[in-house]
Order: structure tokens, then sequence, then C-alpha cells
């Protein structure tokens, strides 16, 4: 007897069954964006039948295509598209947005079909740049990036930072999906159904674009042909759909966003009823091996005892150092390259540098798509403007990404440039991350060795570095353990104990000589690891010691003094804590000048130390 061949899969039927299944998991959870779902059916069936090469069963697979939901609110889509692709069962469809559930409102790396995490919109594109850069400049593989975005979601100045970075380097392997549904979270859209202006507009950018009505099969297909042929620019398919399509009562109304369609059963029974379908996807080349760059030997550079050095400076040298025997390593510039001292990497690496020109939020976007790979990331601007890319930042830590990130410029000390290139809530902003370590050298040796340390350690890592130059105080080869410190001065009579970090650390040397002039003695302790900080260190000081005078180049809030409080304040003892940080708003000045304003000097810790050891 012949084999019986398998019925050809039925895309119609296939939309549908993603249609039905968005409905009934949203309906399940009483919440969801089933509307924004089913807008995109067709656009997801022909990519899975078609076109998607992806080996289920090996979500890790180096040559698997990349499918990003840059639209992430449309999440019962890709869980509908998982259980048609036999990730996920019926009863796990179920459990969307359930306690315990690998289905979150939005998509996050639970589920091993998912790179990144998606929901704050902006990021799934720029994030697919990120990836399509690696597989043409890292990887050296074929595999194809497609990111289904909305088009509210196009007003988000990060989209126009990715076409305008996509279009540039001619990533012809990556393809943005834009379901033009007319309608956002709230009403119509800025430009409604105008896909020409879209078309304009991202086509100026260098980007092939294609013009289509979103629900016909054959037109979806024929775009997705052409968006795979090898044209050197990267491709957007501007889709034509119809929000809510499939549940005739809603179809295009306002008002339906973000909510279960009412009536589900109904809807359910109009499409067709509950189907299971299954979609065999093309599977990945088997041969494929990602490329790997060739390593060498190098030494850590070191720098002598008393030597001045900024500690910009030796980042750059380690990082350079590093790349010859890190292949993995690679670096990301927001224009900022020979500030930063980043350029020093590219000169000794330059396949493995990255340069996104001032566009923050694409710089963190790629090297979280680059993570993803495998890859070892290192972002570097100025601390200030990581402000902008913090964001990407948070969602980076979502993503549970590894991503290791540089702050140059820390602090009132730049000096004469002002406020507007001061990094002075960076050490809050990270520290408030989910599992980040967040660091902050005081000299050039510990910089370097606090650079090597963070390419291993996973989640966020944050390096603050210096612009002016400070004294190496710790000979070459010293060991500094994150989570550990240092403590510089310290004897049986101590009354006071001054924390620093970074560059008060030398104001409060500075301190502590003075005051042991005036016979007060000071404990001295160099706070480099703020995340995860040293309360064993910080807790015997506070025991053996009156008060603790905490001076840090940041903000009072959520900086060195409120790590050192929070460590006190778990376990006690807490002594008096008097913070020293910077409260006014600076201008311009040399960088002491800046740090006395500020209230931050060696004056102003022997002063607040005088007063605390009265009591
Ligand atoms: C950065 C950001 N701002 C606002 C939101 C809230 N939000 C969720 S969905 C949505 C509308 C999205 O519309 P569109 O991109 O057209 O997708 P659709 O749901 O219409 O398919 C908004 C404003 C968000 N998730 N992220």
């Amino acid at each position: 007897m012949s084999p019986v061949a398998p019925p050809r899969l039925s895309l119609p039927e296939l939309a549908q069954q993603l249609r039905v299944d968005a409905v009934r998991c949203a309906a399940a959870a009483g919440s969801g964006h089933p509307t924004s779902s089913m807008s995109a059916a067709e656009l997801a069936a022909v990519l899975l039948a078609h076109h998607l090469r992806y080996g289920v069963a090996r979500p890790d697979h180096p040559a698997n295509d990349v499918f990003l939901l840059s639209k992430g609110h449309a999440s019962p889509l890709l869980y509908a598209m998982l259980r048609a692709v036999g990730a996920i069962s019926e009863e796990e469809l179920l459990t969307f947005r359930q306690p315990g559930s690998r289905l979150e409102g939005h998509p996050t790396p639970r589920l091993p079909w998912v790179p990144v995490a998606t929901g704050s919109l902006g990021q799934g594109l720029p994030i697919g740049v990120g990836l399509a850069l690696t597989g043409a400049s890292l990887d050296h593989l074929p595999y194809r990036v497609w990111v289904m975005c909305g088009d509210s979601e196009l007003s988000e100045g990060s989209m126009w930072e990715a076409f305008a970075h996509a279009g540039h380097a001619g990533l012809d392997r990556l393809t943005a999906i834009i379901d033009v549904n007319r309608l956002g979270q709230r009403g119509p859209t800025r430009l409604e159904w105008d896909t020409g202006a879209y078309a304009r507009r991202i086509g100026a950018f260098g980007w092939d674009v294609i013009e289509i009505d979103g629900h016909d099969i054959d037109e979806v297909d024929a775009a997705y042909r052409a968006a795979v042929e090898v044209t050197g620019a990267p491709t957007a398919i501007l889709a034509r759909t119809v929000k809510g399509r499939g549940a005739p009562a809603i179809e295009d109304r306002n008002g339906y966003h973000g909510k279960p369609v009412p009536h589900p059963d109904e809807v359910v029974a109009h499409l067709g009823g509950v189907r299971d379908l299954r979609v065999p996807l093309i599977p990945p080349d088997s041969d494929a091996v990602p490329y790997r760059f060739p390593t060498g030997e190098a030494e850590l550079p070191t720098w002598q005892v008393g030597e001045k050095v900024a500690t910009r400076d030796a980042f750059g040298d380690a990082l350079a150092a590093l790349g010859t025997v890190r292949g993995d390593l690679v670096v990301l510039d927001g224009e900022v390259s020979d500030s930063t001292r980043t350029g020093r990497f590219q000169e000794a690496h330059p396949e493995r540098f990255f340069e996104f020109y001032i566009a923050e939020q694409q710089m963190v976007a790629a090297a979280v798509g680059m993570q993803v790979r495998g890859w070892r990331p290192y972002v570097a601007t100025f601390a200030a403007f990581l402000t902008r890319a913090h964001d990407f930042v948070r969602m980076a830590s979502i993503s549970r990404a590894d991503l290791r990130v540089a702050g140059s410029h820390a602090g009132v000390s730049i000096g004469p440039d002002g406020p507007s290139q001061m990094g002075l809530e960076d050490l809050a902003m990270f520290r408030a991350l989910h599992g980040s370590t967040v660091l902050h050298p005081c000299d050039a040796n510990q910089t370097a060795a606090l650079v090597s340390a963070t390419l291993d350690v996973p989640g966020i890592s944050y390096l603050r570095t210096m612009r002016g130059a400070t004294p190496v105080i710790y000979p070459p080869g010293e060991v500094f353990p994150l989570g550990g410190s240092r403590v510089l001065r310290a004897s049986s009579e101590d009354r006071v104990t001054l924390v620093g970090t970074g560059v008060t650390v030398h104001e409060a040397l500075a301190a502590a000589d003075r005051l042991a002039a005036d016979g007060i003695a000071a404990r001295v302790i160099d706070l480099y690891s703020l995340k995860p900080v040293d309360a064993a260190t910080l807790r015997e000081a506070a025991r053996q010691t009156v008060a603790v005078v905490t001076v840090e180049d940041h903000r009072p809030e959520g900086g060195l003094g409120d790590a050192v409080l929070d460590a006190l304040a778990a376990t006690g003892p807490v002594p008096r804590v008097h913070k020293l940080a910077v409260r006014d708003l600076p201008a311009s000045a040399d960088p002491a000048g800046q740090r006395r304003a500020a209230g931050i000097d060696a004056d102003a810790i022997v002063a607040a130390a005088r007063e605390v050891a009265a009591g």
C-alpha cells in the first residue's frame, strides 16, 4: 500500500487557528491583546509555513532564523504560533497570564523560543538590527531576522534609529513586518492606513519597501519571497490589516485594544472552531558553525603606584588587551570612543568594534542581540547619556541578558563641561536593576582587574569610569573580588569611618590624613563594589567607630550612601551616617572646584567627620 500523503496545509485555515487560539487564551486569562494578534494572523501563518527556518527542538541552533515580536503585547499570537509548531501544548496555551505560567503577559525568555523580552514598544526592531549585524559580521551565518512591528510603534524614535542603522549597514537578512492596522491603544495612529507615507520614510533610510494587503495570503507570500532576495538592503513589508479581523462586531473599531474579545465562544464559532493544525517548519542548515575569531596571549596592562592615570584610560587599555585573549568580546560605541577610550579596542580589533553614532538606544539594543548569540558585548558611552538608553537596559535585565556597560565621565569631577555631561544618577539607575553588578574603581590597576572580572559576570554589569587622572594606589596584580571592598586605613583607635568610591576614595584618604593630624583616627574604606556590597566590612566598621561618613560624586539618592545604609539597615548596627553627595545643580568649574562646590572634597569630609566624631 502506498503511503497516504498528508493533506496540504491550508494557510487560511492556519491563520484562523492562530486567531482562534489568540481569542481563547485571552478569554481564559480575562486579559491580553487578542485584537492586536488577529490583525497579523495571515502574516504569521505564511511566515511559519513557507519562510521561517527553525528547529523547534533546538532553539539554540546557530543557524535558526530569528523571529522577534517587537509588538510584544500581541503575545497571544506568538503563543498561538508556538502551539501551531508543536512547541507548546493546548493545555499550556490556556495557562496564559496565570501565576507560574511561562506564557507571561508579554513574551520573555522563560520560553526557550523567545530570545529577548519585548513589550516596551520600539525595542524589537533595534534588537533585530543587532542580531542581523551579528549574523553578517560576527557569526558569518546566513540566518534571517524577522521582526513583527506595530504601526503605532513606529512613533518611537528608537525604531528610526534602527531603520537608519540597518539601511546604512545594508542588513539584507533583516525583514520588518509592519502590521498597519490603523489603530493604536487609544485610537487611530498618526498616519492610519497611509502605508505610502511609511514606505517613503523607511525607503529614504535605504530599505526596500513593499506595500501589501496583509490579509491576502498570496501577497504576503510574495512579499516574503521578495524579502529573502539578496538586494543589499533590509526589507520593510507594510501590511495593511484590520485590527480584530475575524470578530466582525469589533473589527477596525476603537475601544477593543488590550481586552478579551466580547462573546469569545461566538467569535471562535464564527472563525470555524478550534483546530489542531501542525506546521512543519523548514529546518535550519544543520552544518552551520558560527565563526570564531582567533585569539592570542596578552597581559592586562599595569601601572606603578604613584602614577596619575584616568580610569577611562585604564578601561580602554584593559579592554584592548582582553580582546586579544577573548575572541568573543565585542565593543559598541555611541560616537564617543575617543572619550571613553574604547577607540583603543577599535584599533586592536576593528572587526569586533561597532559604531552606532549618537544612537544610544540602538547601541544597547544591538548589544542585547549580540549576547543572544553568545557574544560578550561591552557597551560604552558617557554615564550621563546612558540615561536615554535606560529602558533598553531595563528590558535587557528582563531578557536575562549578559551585558557589560561602561559609563565614563562620572560626576562633577569632569569639570568645566558642566552638568549636561555629568553622570550623576547612573549608580542609582544601575543599582535598581534586577540582578545587576555595579562597580566604581578608583585607580588604574583596580580598573583593569574589574574590567577583566566583568567579562564573566552574568546579568547586567556596570563599570563607572572617570575623566580625570587619579593616583594609582594599588600595586599591579592585586585581586578585587566582586562584592568586596578595601580597607585603606584602620586602627583600633578609629573614631569615624569614611567610605568613598572612585575619586572620593582619594578625597577620603586626604581627609583621613588631616583628621589624624587633629588626633581623630579615621577608617577609610574603598567601596569599589556598590552591588553586591561588602556588608561584613561595613558592619564591622559601624561597630568599631561612632559614625560613618559616605562621600560620592553622585546624587544623594540611590548611590554609595544608600548602598551603605541598605547594608547596615539589614542587620545593624546602624550608627549615625552622614551622606556627602552632589545636592545642588553644578555649573562650570575645574574638577577640584566642582568637588569643593558640591561639598564632596577633603575639606567637606573633614568637617563632617569632626562633627560626627564629636558625637
Ligand atoms: C514604550 C511603550 N509605550 C506605551 C506602551 C503601551 N502600549 C501598549 S500597546 C500600545 C499601542 C500599540 O499600537 P500598535 O503598535 O499599532 O500595535 P497594535 O496593538 O495596534 O497592533 C501602547 C501605546 C508600551 N507597551 N510601550
